[in-house]
């Protein structure tokens, strides 16, 4: 990390790309699937951008001092590759086939997408036990089926409950907002038991409020972190499929991931993002500052006695 920013091939935060899995400890992932999206596309260019965005990203964390590279091995490992794009069920086996190899081979992941539905096959390759699940949005992604489909990306976490990947009552979503056609997506969360938090709770009561309640709610359970980059206001992230104005600032959602430190974390996403919606890279730019506020929490969880 010591060479210029701006030389050599744009891998995630400028860590080496790994040939092999053996000496990783998080694995940081591109899924560029977006086949499961039910509006504006794009987000299978996610990973490349943020990859070239990411560039920017240093070691240290000016709030924790965490420098996450000295405490443990951290690597890009590449894209999913997929085998079967056009067939939605298909490319999620391909999903949830690269990460059980992830999860036999011990490497923890920080996965960039790709759209909200990658999230599934991830969990599903992580995990045989409920996850607790943070997932930050502007909506709930617990809609049934939509045009004859169980897993676009406004379903995951619907289908995470009913596969038992998450507990729903160890489930938090923080940031929702947006008019809607129906009231299902919030009706089956709150029916489900998970705390559904609008944006206008972040803004009255504040981030410390809402991070001392998920802090609460997961405990030490094994917990997901899932950051939707249109929780974020477009004016930071115009970047993406679903927009929703009133949204989080830069400063509330990395405060708020920062407040998360120290939990049992088995991996993290950043998703939606949509490049060819964006402006000047600022979403790409955005996520892959996020992303690095996630990798900081996660490298706090792995066990450093592993380290040579
Ligand atoms: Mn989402």
């Amino acid at each position: 990390m010591e060479a210029p920013r701006f030389t050599q091939i744009a891998t995630f935060m400028r860590t080496p790309l790994a040939q092999s899995l053996a000496d990783v400890d998080i694995g940081l992932v591109g899924v560029p699937y977006d086949g499961a999206l039910t509006n504006r596309p794009g987000a299978r260019h996610g990973p490349r951008e943020v990859r070239n965005h990411s560039s920017l990203m240093r070691k240290f964390n000016h709030v924790t001092r965490t420098n996450p590279y000295d405490l443990c091995r951290i690597a890009d490992i590449g894209d999913v590759e997929f085998h079967q794009i056009f067939d939605i069920e298909g490319a999620h086996r391909d999903i949830e086939n690269f990460y059980t190899l992830l999860a036999k081979a011990g490497v923890m992941p920080l996965s960039v997408g790709g759209d909200h539905s990658i999230t599934l096959p991830i969990m599903r390759g992580i995990t045989d036990e409920p996850l607790a699940l943070i997932h930050v949005d502007a909506h709930t992604d617990t809609w049934d089926s939509f045009q004859g489909s169980k897993f676009h990306h406004g379903a995951p976490f619907l289908r995470a409950v009913e596969e038992k990947l998450i507990d729903p009552k160890k489930t938090i979503q923080i940031g929702i907002r947006g008019a809607q056609n129906t009231l299902e997506s919030w009706s089956n969360s709150l029916e489900m038991g998970m705390r559904v938090v609008f944006i206008e709770e972040v803004f009255e009561n504040g981030i410390g409020a809402i991070i001392d309640e998920a802090r609460q709610l997961v405990g030490d359970t094994p917990v997901y972190l899932s950051f939707d980059i249109d929780a974020l206001d477009p004016i930071y992230a115009p970047g993406t499929g679903t927009p929703e104005i009133a949204g989080m600032t830069t400063i509330q959602a990395l405060s708020l991931i920062r407040g998360l430190r120290g939990l049992n974390y088995v991996g993290g996403d950043v998703v939606e993002v949509s490049p060819p919606f964006d402006l000047g890279g600022m979403t790409s730019m955005t996520a892959a500052t996020v992303m690095y506020e996630i990798l900081c929490n996660l490298s706090e969880c792995v066990d450093s006695s592993k380290l040579a």
